[in-house]
């Protein structure tokens, strides 16, 4: 009897080690969008990356949709060490981590060129060094893209269009302040209760880039767009710390590699899509007007008093390092040769009116 029972501890012990060493690491990565979207295509593109460096070791499994909750239930998921990874909006960190909030700043980028050199550069990883005291790790960032305004009330053309407009905005106190200042009656709200709230008419309008206008069907229940351009929202890839610290080394680096290869790919793969949605939006029916650069400029003066709060939140060294870099960028030359040394960017599809700010 007692040798039958060996036998048996013998069998269930080793099938045990033997299932545990062979059974690949399940990554749980969460994000927002629906999965047609650009961004279900990117972390699809991660998932594929890390399978093939790891030989199936590591496999990420994509889910979209907000089915593991909006990024703020997905972060705390993240620091509790109940979910792996996550992308999503840089501003709903801001909770977390104050010098989040550079990325909220209206008019921060002219162009794509210029958040790329800014995001990937120092300033960028100073920005991503401070959540690791919270418990996230962040890796990478990708584009979500410059935000435009929809409404279904009428076309915003002034300054003064802004007026009374209730629009939802991310749970972020950057942009509930920002939106205010321009005369809006801001209501934050995750982004997977948006849908239903522009259905209820519980908020006039949102503002997003054009490809999540277009993948999130926002054009079947708002009319009007107005290319705003009023910030550059980036994504940011994040993993939970305490699970990112027990990992090898060599786990680490394949996360980190893919990570890198999937931020071209996302960028490059963006960039194509906002430039396809905004004929798709007007196909679909609406009704797109531009921002004269007069109206832009009233607006950035509007919003000049963000720029010092965030400049006071986000620390005088990474505000001044930011504006350093931007001067830098914005010298003729310079510019030109970061354009040529990163392919994967298309200032002209996403120019701003201005790049320099009325602001003191
Ligand atoms: C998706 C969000 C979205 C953002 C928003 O989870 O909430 O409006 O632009 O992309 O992160």
């Amino acid at each position: 009897m007692k040798g039958i029972a060996l036998f048996l501890l013998l069998i269930v012990t080793s099938s045990y080690s033997y299932s545990r060493e062979d059974s690949p690491l399940i990554i749980r990565m969460g994000y927002g969008l629906n999965e047609q979207s650009h961004q279900g295509h990117a972390v699809r593109y991660f998932a594929d990356e890390v399978a093939k460096r790891s030989n199936g070791k590591m496999l990420v499994r994509s889910i979209g949709d907000a089915a593991l909750g909006p990024d703020i239930q997905m972060q705390q998921a993240l620091i509790r060490g109940t979910q792996e990874m996550m992308v999503g909006s840089t501003a709903t960190l801001v909770h977390i981590s104050d010098q989040m909030a550079l990325w909220d700043t209206p008019f921060l980028f002219a162009n794509t060129a210029e958040a790329d050199a800014v995001l990937d550069g120092p300033v960028g990883e100073k920005v991503l060094d401070s959540l690791k005291g919270e418990g996230l790790v962040g890796l990478v960032y990708w584009e979500n893209g410059f935000r435009n305004l929809t409404n279904a009330k009428r076309p915003v053309r002034s300054l003064e269009d802004f007026d009374g407009l209730k629009l939802r905005v991310m749970q972020n106190d950057i942009y509930l302040q920002s939106f205010s200042l321009l005369g809006v009656d801001a209501v934050p709200l995750p982004f997977s209760e948006l849908f239903f709230a522009l259905e209820s008419k519980a908020v006039d309008g949102q503002e997003n880039p054009f490809a999540t206008i277009l993948t999130s069907q926002f054009f079947e229940l708002q009319q009007y767009l107005s290319i705003t351009n009023h910030v550059y929202s980036p994504w940011v890839m994040l993993a939970s710390k305490g699970w990112w610290d027990e990992l090898t080394d060599d786990q680490r680096s394949i996360l980190m590699d893919a990570a890198i290869a999937s931020r071209a790919f996302q960028r490059n793969h963006a960039r194509k899509e906002s430039e396809k949605a905004v004929a798709a939006l007007k196909n679909k029916g609406m009704l797109i007007n531009e921002f004269p650069a007069s109206e832009h400029l009233r607006m950035q003066e509007r919003l000049c008093e963000v720029h010092a709060l965030i400049a006071a939140r986000v620390g005088e060294i990474i505000w001044q390092d930011t504006q350093s870099q931007l001067t830098e960028l914005r010298q003729p030359r310079s510019l030109l040769s970061f354009m040529k040394r990163s392919s994967s960017s298309n200032a002209a599809a996403n120019t701003q009116a201005s790049g320099a700010s009325p602001c003191p």
